[in-house]
């Protein structure tokens, strides 16, 4: 009798191309039949792309989009966004022009496919689980492979069963659901695992709703979530006039999963995830009636066209708080159109809203960041500090229900219990979408590439040496996020291109000293926590350290993503073999790590100023070795 086969296992098992499915925890190569990049991601990954020599992407489906550097105070942005506008078309990439919505929400609608695998140069990436699709975040080179055809490696993941039972109560929203797996599992409950939802409570689901779950599966720090194919699938690639691309997927009854989790939705209730961690989950009866300065709607989590019309609903024929700036941005041109059609959006400026473009926008401080110590309820999925553009700012991420009800309130609000609306709005999905891909241009596989002064180089590493002395040129906690170690906003992000210039920034939320620091050090070493590089795909957060001479890391714990950008470009991840031999370096130390070739598993890191000898783990895969011999993945594949 063949083996029972969960979703996960299936779509693995199709696109299998190295490696042992049934061997958790070891390494296997994928197949990848669509990737996407964005634009804070996509130069970096296509000057990577152009560097390979290949002449036309392999995929089946190849999308460029702009969404994230769409503030254009200078000239950067809008030069990127030519780029990788003149790229796309050369070499067979669809491109989503800026204005047609943020990349998570557009593939969802318009391009991803149940069953397919999709790496993408965003970390949200698995959104398009929601349609029963293997969607995994990446760094820009590894997509950069995949489109040129090469496989994409990941750790056979673990698989984890989430249960969902019962019905949601009215104006508690699948936000709630994802809010209470963190608070249950942390964010880095999800590390090496892929979280797969099963039960009756998934066919009261809609599509966008599901992938609101998957969407905020990369906070738990998890490779991928994914939600099966149904009847409830079809009905929306139907209503997207693309039913021809469904297919039904689903575990197989017997298969076997690593851990079960199991939630009754209704028994959920609205929540947020507080200051400033997406973990830090409590419920709005908790959290208590504090006065609120912003509300924020919109991003890859909850921009969907029932979100939008949901919040419409709520604000129809009322006024924002006098205290409370609100600001909407719908996910997609679809999502716009339809609102604009339908009336609902005149519902949104009536009441007062600020109505910004589909795209991230203040989700990445791409404008709208909050007063001095503003308290900002945000739809997003990531509340880190700092990441909204002000420093002490207070953000909470919520469902669209109660950032709607909040704002009409001026104080954080329970939509079941005060949000004006006797009935919590019915929306049903539409028969048919609003299909209009005008934005969207096909690639004609011609023309020149238009590269704009802000584009530099990216930084190469040589081969490695066989000892490393270096110091601790720096050491931080638990938890480091990418937008630690390389910032995002409005201010830095059009340096995206520019390596130099934004490595101006690397660490600075830590410490301001470091790049200085670090450019007269000429080399260094950083000493982390555990759950080391969570949050984004951002390769910036290893292309700055790269340029500023990091040659190692060593933590007690990576997420997954930071550490393969770490491996792609030949800087050593290691963790403590001892969690608490941490305390033995401290920043300013002067260390050694010798014989490294041979000792990649089981390097030796010497406190050359206290005299500890500490034992590190590398743990590194044949292939991930050869790439750190090498310098990076760009030097292993010509050969240098
Ligand atoms: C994010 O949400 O942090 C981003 C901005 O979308 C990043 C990508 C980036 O830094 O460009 C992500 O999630 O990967
Ligand atoms: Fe954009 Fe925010 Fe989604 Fe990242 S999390 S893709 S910045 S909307």
């Amino acid at each position: 009798m063949e083996k029972a086969l969960t979703i996960t296992e299936k779509i693995v098992k199709a696109h299998l191309i190295d490696g042992d499915i049934n061997k958790k925890g070891s390494e296997i190569g994928l197949k990848i039949d669509q990737t996407l990049t964005q634009d804070a991601t996509g130069t970096m990954a296509y000057l990577q792309f152009e560097a390979m020599g290949v002449d036309k992407v392999k995929t089946e489906r190849s999308v460029a989009y702009i969404d994230h550097n769409t503030l254009q105070t200078g000239f950067e942005n809008a030069d990127d966004h030519r780029y990788i506008g003149s790229v796309a078309n050369k070499y067979g990439i669809y491109f989503s022009r800026p204005g047609n919505g943020i990349c998570h929400q557009v593939h969802l609608e318009r391009f991803g496919k149940p069953g397919k695998t999709l790496i993408g140069s965003d970390s949200h990436t698995p959104t398009g689980g929601g349609l029963g699709m293997l969607a995994i975040g990446a760094g820009g080179l590894d997509v950069a492979v995949a489109m040129g055809g090469g496989a994409y490696y990941i750790t056979m993941p673990e698989v984890v069963n989430i249960r969902l039972s019962g019905k949601l109560s009215p104006f508690v929203s699948a936000k709630d659901i994802i809010l209470e797996v963190l608070r249950l599992l942390s964010v880095k409950g999800g590390v090496g695992k892929v979280m797969e939802y099963t039960g009756d409570g998934v066919h009261t689901l809609s599509v966008p709703e599901r992938a609101t779950i998957t969407n905020m599966g990369a906070e738990l720090g998890a490779t991928s979530s994914l939600f099966p194919s149904d009847e409830i699938t079809r009905l929306f690639l139907k209503a997207q006039g693309r039913e021809e691309d469904y297919i039904p997927l689903e575990a197989d009854e017997n298969a076997v999963y690593d851990d079960v989790l199991e939630i009754d939705l209704s028994k959920l209730v609205p929540m947020a995830a507080c200051p400033h961690s997406p973990d830090n989950v409590k419920t709005i009866k908790e959290i208590g009636n504090i006065k609120v300065d912003q509300v924020s709607i919109g991003s890859c989590t909850n921009s969907s066209l029932k979100d939008m019309l949901t919040v419409a609903a709520i604000l129809k024929g009322k006024t924002v708080a006098p205290n409370v700036d609100l600001s909407i941005a719908p996910g997609s041109k679809q999502v716009f159109e339809m609102l604009a059609s339908c009336g609902a959006l005149t519902d949104m400026i009536a009441a007062g809203a600020r109505i910004l473009e589909a795209a991230c926008g203040p989700c990445i401080g791409m404008g709208q960041s909050p007063n001095s110590g503003g308290v900002s309820l945000r739809t997003f999925n990531r509340n880190f500090e700092g990441r909204s553009g002000t420093k002490d700012a207070q953000v909470y991420l919520v469902s669209p229900e109660t950032a709607a009800a909040s704002a009409i309130a001026g104080v954080f609000t329970d939509p079941r219990v005060g949000c004006g609306v006797p009935d919590a709005p019915k929306i049903e999905q539409p028969k048919e979408f609003l299909i209009n891909d005008n934005m969207v241009i096909k690639p004609s596989l011609d023309g020149e590439i238009q590269r704009g002064p802000n584009i530099k180089p990216f930084p190469k590493n040589t081969a490695l040496a066989d000892s490393i002395k270096a110091s601790a040129l720096l050491k931080v906690g638990d938890n480091i996020t990418t937008d630690h170690i390389m910032p995002a906003g409005a201010k830095i992000l059009p340096l995206r291109s520019n390596i130099p210039a934004i490595s101006e920034y690397c660490f600075v939320a830590c410490d301001e000293a470091f790049p200085k620091r670090a450019k007269e050090a000429g080399k260094g070493i950083i000493i982390g926590g555990t759950n080391y590089g969570q949050g984004s795909s951002r390769e910036h957060a290893a292309l700055a350290p790269l340029y500023l001479g990091i040659k190692a890391v060593v933590c007690k714990s990576f997420a997954r993503i930071h550490k393969q950008n770490l491996i792609n470009n030949g800087i050593l991840p290691f963790t403590f073999k001892n969690e608490a031999d941490y305390e033995k370096v401290s920043q300013g130390d002067e260390l050694e790590i010798a014989n490294i070739k041979e000792s990649l598993d089981a390097p030796t890191l010497k406190n050359l100023t206290t005299g500890a000898e500490i034992a590190l783990i590398g743990g590194f895969s044949q292939r991930e070795k050869d790439m750190l011999l090498a310098g990076g993945l760009l030097n292993l594949t010509k050969g240098e």
